[in-house]
């Protein structure tokens, strides 16, 4: 096992057992994805609170990981050949602990190729306008009177909705047969929009049948239900 203490981001946030994976999160969307991960994996982990009120995502310890700063992170002091191995962008993450576990992504190629398909929706996709339309819904309220951006992320959300919707009428999981990465990532964006954001009837989310069938299947997941307080904001 390698020594991880040569990594500045360790001198703010130590680690009580640096043999095993480090985790700088929030039980934010991004941060839960990852969370969900290692406890559905079993890989032995230990979390650390990034506190976004005191600012902690752009102090220079997390940057040394991550320079886009922006939780999740993750610390493994087993990386490749043994070696300690940072990562930042939470879709990387999912990739990279799948691998190393051998779980939620198949060796199928066909499979995990379907897999990441959906996994780079939700990064490329679903993160970013499920939250553009979070923060001008919700948050910008006050300054911002202009009804365009409302608007344009709503209708995103709602195309995005539809994708799924259609999809998850014809198929168990995104990518088809099995919980893998995909419905992991998508899960905790879309339990953002009717909470933290508090848009099911903005968006009649009631509406979605076959998202809420796939969705209650995702959050009755014991990884799920612990993933939504680690680490814990308190
Ligand atoms: N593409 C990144 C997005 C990460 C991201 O946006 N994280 C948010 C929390 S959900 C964050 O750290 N926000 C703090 C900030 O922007 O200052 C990923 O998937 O990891």
């Amino acid at each position: 096992m390698s020594d991880i203490s040569s990594f500045e981001i360790t001198n703010k946030w130590p680690a009580t057992n640096p043999d095993i994976i480090q985790l700088y999160s929030l039980p934010t969307p991004n941060g839960i994805k990852v969370s969900a991960m290692l406890e559905e994996t079993g890989l032995a982990y230990e979390a650390h609170k990034v506190d976004f009120s005191a600012d902690d995502q752009h102090s220079p310890e997390f940057e040394s990981l991550n320079p886009n700063g922006k939780i999740p992170a993750i610390l493994d002091p087993d990386g490749p050949d043994g070696k300690p191995l940072g990562l930042f962008e939470s879709g990387a993450i999912l990739q990279y602990l799948a691998e190393k576990s051998g779980k939620l992504l198949s060796t199928d190629p066909a499979i995990k190729y379907k897999t990441l398909q959906w996994l780079h929706f939700q990064i490329g996709g679903v993160g970013p306008m499920f939250g553009q339309f979070g923060h001008f819904y919700k948050f910008a309220r006050d300054s911002c009177d202009h009804p365009y951006p409302v608007s344009r992320y709503k209708n995103e959300v709602l195309r995005l909705l539809d994708v799924m919707e259609d999809h998850l009428g014809k198929n168990q999981w995104m990518n088809g047969d099995d919980y893998s990465i995909a419905d992991l990532s998508i899960w905790p964006w879309y339990r953002t929009l009717g909470g933290f954001y508090e848009a099911t009837n903005e968006l009649e989310l009631q509406d979605y049948e076959s998202i809420n069938r796939w969705f209650d299947l995702c959050s009755e997941r014991p990884a799920s239900k612990k993933a939504i307080n680690i680490p814990p904001r308190e």
